[in-house]
């Protein structure tokens, strides 16, 4: 593996991307961030041992080989994946989980099916209400389960593709090979790596991963009575500068990344001076739905001294960005301006 990922964990593997990998449309695949919540498979399993099986409230249930699903109409789909506790270490009242700063993300061109043509040739019932995916890395830590998550049948029929390439590759091994499911614009734990089996289900899967963990819920809160976290939350992000970094008088060349899940980043705004001003960026690079978008704004910094760069983004639909993030308990969805502001020192 890239030794300069920042490694938060390394059983279960947790990486994160360092931040000027985080300045191109692609994310390499050897750079793009790991997130595990069991093993990673010690090798790619034999292609003719895998399969991938439909069943629960369908008419017809179905097993797919590897083959069956290459000879299937592909699909390809750039996708920004963000884990759900990104840039959780950057709150200021901490939170648990693992200490993400803006590096668990990424975007890819991913190649594969969609799970509509899968699920269409298992005839879904009419009470078929979720689609419930399960991995087969091994389980780890105190959960002690496979990694199961289920997503509203709309989203799986509507945008959820299931990957075997990422980036023109096969899917590499750490990335869910030989396929994962995408739920394009949700976050990363609605996306099942090492994809085995799909139910779909009369109502939500029931089980740790969908009932301790994946919830937004404050102190003295049961985590179920919290919301599921799904779509990828409006934010933007400052690859250039880095944090504290000391810089000569002159121009600057800020550059980040801006992403809002489903929805489309409208526009995105630098500020120089704590937020009372705020100057349009310019948008760089390919435009497509799902992906981020990558930004850069030219600041002529005249005058020596500390400052703090602010990046804020709004969508298609008028909203913005918070100044402030919401705290909750696992410290999932940061994406306040504040918190992502960057120190610099003009020298
Ligand atoms: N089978 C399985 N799928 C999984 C996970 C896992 O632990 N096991 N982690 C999820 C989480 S929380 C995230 S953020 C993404 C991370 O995907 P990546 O490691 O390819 O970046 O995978 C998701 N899918
Ligand atoms: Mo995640």
């Amino acid at each position: 593996m890239s030794s300069n990922m920042r490694i938060m964990s390394e059983k279960p593997l947790n990486a994160e991307t360092p931040v000027p990998s985080l300045r191109s449309w692609i994310t390499a695949n050897a750079l793009f961030f790991d997130r595990n919540q069991g093993e990673i498979p010690e090798k790619a399993i034999s292609l003719a041992d895998w399969q991938l099986v439909i069943e629960g409230e369908v008419e017809k249930p179905l097993s797919f080989s590897f083959e069956q699903i290459l000879r299937m109409p592909k699909a390809i789909a750039a996708d920004t994946l963000e884990c759900s506790g990104n840039s959780r270490s950057l709150l200021a009242e901490k939170a648990s989980g693992n200490p993400w700063t803006i590096g668990g993300v990424g975007n890819a061109v991913w190649g594969g099916v969609w799970l509509r043509d899968i699920l269409g040739r298992t005839k879904p019932k009419a009470k078929a209400k979720h689609a419930a995916f399960e991995g087969f890395d091994r389980p780890m830590g105190s959960a002690g389960v496979q990694f199961v998550r289920s997503i509203p049948m709309e989203k799986a029929i509507s945008s959820t593709l299931l990957a075997y390439e990422m980036n023109g590759e096969p899917l590499p091994l750490k990335h869910g090979f030989p396929m994962r499911a995408l739920a394009l614009g949700w976050t990363g734990a609605n996306c099942v790596k090492w994809l085995r089996r799909i139910t779909l289900l009369e109502k939500p899967y029931e089980g740790f991963f969908m009932d301790k963990a994946y919830r937004v819920y404050q102190k003295g809160e049961d985590p179920k009575s919290g919301a599921v976290v799904t779509n990828i939350k409006l934010k933007s992000i400052i690859t250039q500068p880095v944090r504290d970094e000391t810089l000569p008088a002159g121009p600057v060349t800020i550059l980040g990344a801006a992403y809002a899940g489903e929805a489309e980043i409208d526009r995105v705004e630098v500020s120089v001076d704590g937020g009372k001003t705020w100057s349009k960026a310019e948008f760089l690079g390919p435009h497509e739905r799902y992906a981020w978008r990558q930004w850069q704004y030219v600041w002529d910094a005249k005058e020596k001294g500390d400052t703090t760069i602010m990046a804020r983004a709004t969508d298609t639909e008028g909203h913005q960005q918070p100044m402030d993030a919401t705290w909750n308990v696992l410290g999932y969805g940061n994406n306040g301006i504040r918190e992502h502001a960057v120190p610099v020192h003009i020298r």
